[in-house]
């Protein structure tokens, strides 16, 4: 099982590359590696089993974050209307997006990243999002608010960029041109 001590921290060069495509349809070996980042999620917000191995909460990770540099993505997360989105994607790619932005007002965290970096991350406030599952097949996902938020925030990682990196320098509370905070 993936634990905390399998997590990429920031200042690893990995964090920084731009991820490669997974061949489809999918190995054995990535089809397992994907599988156990999502029991990571869940045993990350189960109460007991975070507790026992000492695991940060997460709704999501991607492959980079264990050290692999791979377009892998997986998603666990009760949104604002307590619906359930649970998302194991291979090459995940956003194919449409609003003009609209949006922002959690609590900003953004990070397994990767040990420390609180305050201040807004401009996000689309609604994506379209076209990849592949485990079993191979085409999945395409509209979403929004904290979904939309998450999948862009796991994309990010697989293109080299870190939540920080959006953060206005000058204004780290400014709000971004034509957003509306999410949540
Ligand atoms: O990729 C990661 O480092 C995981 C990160 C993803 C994230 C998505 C969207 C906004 C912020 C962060 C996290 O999961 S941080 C933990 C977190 O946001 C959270 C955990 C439990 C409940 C609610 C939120
Ligand atoms: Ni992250």
């Amino acid at each position: 099982m993936i634990t905390m001590d399998d997590i990429v921290r920031e200042g690893h060069p990995i964090l920084r590359q731009v991820a490669k495509e997974v061949d489809l349809p999918p190995s054995e070996e990535d089809k397992k590696t994907l599988e156990a980042m999502m029991e990571f999620l869940i045993n990350s917000q189960d109460e007991e089993i975070a507790k026992k191995y000492n695991l940060r909460a997460g709704i999501g990770l991607a492959a980079p974050q264990i050290g692999i540099s791979k377009r892998m993505i997986a998603i666990y997360l009760t949104d604002e209307q307590d619906r359930l989105h649970q998302y194991a994607l291979f090459n995940p790619k956003i194919i449409s997006h609003s003009v609209e932005m949006t922002y959690l007002e609590t900003g953004e965290g990070c397994l990767s990243v040990d420390r609180d970096v305050p201040g807004y991350v401009p996000r689309y406030a609604r994506i379209k999002v076209k990849g592949y599952d485990l079993d191979n097949n085409e999945v395409t996902l509209k979403l929004k608010g904290l979904a939309a938020i998450a999948v862009q925030h796991e994309i990010d990682h697989l293109n080299g960029i870190l939540f920080y990196d959006r953060i206005n320098k000058e204004d780290p509370f400014k709000i971004p041109e034509g957003a509306a905070a999410a949540l």
